[in-house]
């Protein structure tokens, strides 16, 4: 093989992203440097921090310009090797792009062992969603027994695992998500109450039913109404943890995020609200891991993944993703997976 493809962010979004703002590439097969890899792309992690970063808005990580690369997570097996520690057929995690095939440093690649886990698990239950649920409920909201946990976003690759994690903690569960469908789902995972927001006239209504003794922790994942629904009915001492916004992703520039409304329930209750960014934790990661793992083995943990075929399907899955029309951890499988 001499060549390989790339998509390219061709221009920036304005609101929802179109497929017009991608554009596939070929271009010349990449060959490993010194203490590189060459990795064919196995799955694409399709993630919503990447409308982020083909916004333009300044942040701390290089956004993508168009001309470039998307940036994205990947599993892989390794094709050539110029570097010790890695060989022909390893597989590996990491920041590859949405290529088909990368040539990186070694250093960027973490070697999986199929034994352990599904491949594909290292982009989301046991990879960056799944790290997302396991420090934003334990570390940061340190939930008790009898505790009642709102998440939203909750049959999706963070609040899947955020919800399972809760119930192994003794907590009450209950998970808001965009559909029937999508809640029977979240309560065969053993969440207690699931409300579908699309589904019903009045969210406060739903809530405070699923919720009699209000909500002691919110794993907050959406953002807008949903935020401010759910802190209405926040209790003393509520601990919320911003992990995402994803309703304000598609704000044009300028457009003014939605604040906090309820800061009253908030003073009242001496609740606190955090932000949080998973990357914070790296360091930390084994040990999530580990527990994960431990837990999945244990049939404590279940995930379910959403896989669309072929690099070209991209675009369309991020943009699924950002109108909830994926179902558990979006991947897209860029070439076959030899371990299933
Ligand atoms: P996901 O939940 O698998 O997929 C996104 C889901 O968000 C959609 O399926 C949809 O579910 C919901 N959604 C999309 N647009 C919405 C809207 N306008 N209003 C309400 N819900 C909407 O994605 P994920 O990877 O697990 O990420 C979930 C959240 O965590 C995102 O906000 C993401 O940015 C955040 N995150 C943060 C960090 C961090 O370090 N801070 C790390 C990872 C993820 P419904 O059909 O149920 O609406
Ligand atoms: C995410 C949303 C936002 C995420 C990271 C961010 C890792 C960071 C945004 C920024 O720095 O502006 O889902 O996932």
């Amino acid at each position: 093989m001499t060549e390989a493809k790339q998509i390219v962010l061709a221009e920036r979004p304005q609101g929802m992203p179109k497929p017009a703002d991608f554009r596939v590439e070929t271009v010349a097969m990449p060959r490993a440097g010194a203490g590189e890899a060459l990795v064919r792309v196995i799955y694409l992690s399709i993630d919503p921090y990447m409308r982020g970063r083909i916004s333009g808005a300044v942040s701390y990580a290089k956004g993508v310009d168009p001309g470039e690369a998307m940036v994205g997570g990947c599993v892989g097996e390794v094709i050539e090797s110029n570097a010790a520690g890695l060989k022909q057929g390893d597989f590996v995690e990491g920041p590859l792009g949405w290529r088909s095939h990368a040539a990186v440093s070694a250093t960027l690649l973490r070697k999986l062992d199929p034994k352990d886990a599904p491949i594909s698990t290292a982009l989301g239950v046991l990879g960056m969603p799944g790290m997302t649920a396991y420090f934003a409920l334990l570390d940061v909201c340190q939930p008790r027994p009898g505790d009642t946990v709102a998440i939203s976003a909750a049959s999706g690759a963070v609040g899947q695992v955020a919800g399972q994690i809760a119930k192994i903690a003794g907590c009450r569960v209950v998970g808001i998500a965009g559909g029937e469908k999508k809640c029977a789902f979240i309560r065969e995972l053993g969440f207690d109450a699931a409300v579908d927001y699309k589904g019903t006239k009045n969210l406060a209504d739903a809530l405070k039913q699923a919720c009699p003794n209000g909500i002691d922790v919110n794993f907050e994942n959406v953002g807008g109404e949903i935020h401010d629904t759910v802190m209405t009915q926040i209790n003393l001492n509520a601990r919320v943890v911003v992990v995402g916004l994803i309703s304000a992703y598609n704000n044009l520039p300028g457009q003014t995020d939605t604040g906090p409304r309820q800061l009253r329930r908030l003073l009242n209750n001496r609740a606190t609200m955090r932000g949080f960014l998973v990357w914070d934790y790296n360091h930390r990661n084994p040990e999530a891991r580990a527990r994960i793992g431990a837990w999945i083995k244990e049939g404590r943990i279940k995930y379910r993944e959403d896989i669309a075929e072929g690099l070209e399907r991209a675009p369309g899955a991020l943009i699924g993703v950002l109108e909830g029309r994926n179902f558990g951890k979006m991947l897209v499988r860029v070439s076959s997976d030899p371990t299933r």
